[in-house]
């Protein structure tokens, strides 16, 4: 249970900001690009990037939601194969032709979002599919890799990330515990 502080909120914002510009460096401005959030911590992350992205190209992007419930045996054993369960999305025909940027908290073994990529295949056929996140801990269990991170943490297995956020926590903080 001890716990160090990663990023402090100064740290969060700075490492949001750069993502911003790396997005639009990266596609050469905001021409078809949309955000989708991965709930629950995503959601909020995709929406300041998009705050951000507006301060510096004033357009405002849209910001879509994709819910990946885990079905994990460290969190529930409802699943056998051990794949995070698709639920609802609000993403009906919103993705076609677009290059999505998929934006989570943590990115881990990759399963979420594999998961997250088959729940926007469903809803329509972006022509690209980007990868942000706050923190990369490492441990990956598929060919995934992030286009844009805030932060590589590289845990160990008793290791876990807490991520604080205003909008759900009232506070900005990422931290590792020893479990
Ligand atoms: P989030 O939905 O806000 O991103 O996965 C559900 C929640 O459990 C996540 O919150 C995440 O922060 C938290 N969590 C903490 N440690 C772990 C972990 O090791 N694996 C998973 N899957 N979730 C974790
Ligand atoms: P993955 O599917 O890549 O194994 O895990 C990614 C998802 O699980 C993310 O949405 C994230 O919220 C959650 N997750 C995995 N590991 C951690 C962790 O150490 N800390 C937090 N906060 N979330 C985690
Ligand atoms: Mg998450």
């Amino acid at each position: 249970e001890q716990k160090a502080i990663v990023l402090d909120d100064a740290a969060i914002r700075r490492a949001l900001t750069r993502i911003a510009h790396e997005i639009l460096e990266k596609n050469k401005g905001v021409e078809g690009l949309t955000l989708v959030g991965i709930k629950t911590r995503g959601v909020p992350l995709a929406k300041r990037l998009a705050e951000k992205i507006a301060q510096i190209e004033g357009v405002e992007l849209s910001v879509g939601e994709v819910d990946i419930t885990l079905y994990r045996d460290d969190l529930t054993k409802n699943n056998e194969n051990e794949e995070p369960e698709l639920k609802g999305t609000n993403l009906e025909g919103k993705l076609d032709n677009k290059k999505v940027i998929l934006v989570d908290d943590v990115l881990y073994t990759g399963r979420t979002v594999r998961a997250a990529m088959d729940a926007m295949m469903d809803h329509g056929r972006p022509s690209q599919i980007q990868l942000a996140v706050l923190v990369d801990r490492g441990h990956r269990e598929l060919p995934i890799r992030a286009d844009y991170v805030g932060k590589n943490v590289p845990t160990s297995q008793d290791e876990v990330i807490g991520v604080k956020l205003q909008e759900s926590d009232a506070q900005d903080e990422v931290s590792i515990y020893t479990k």
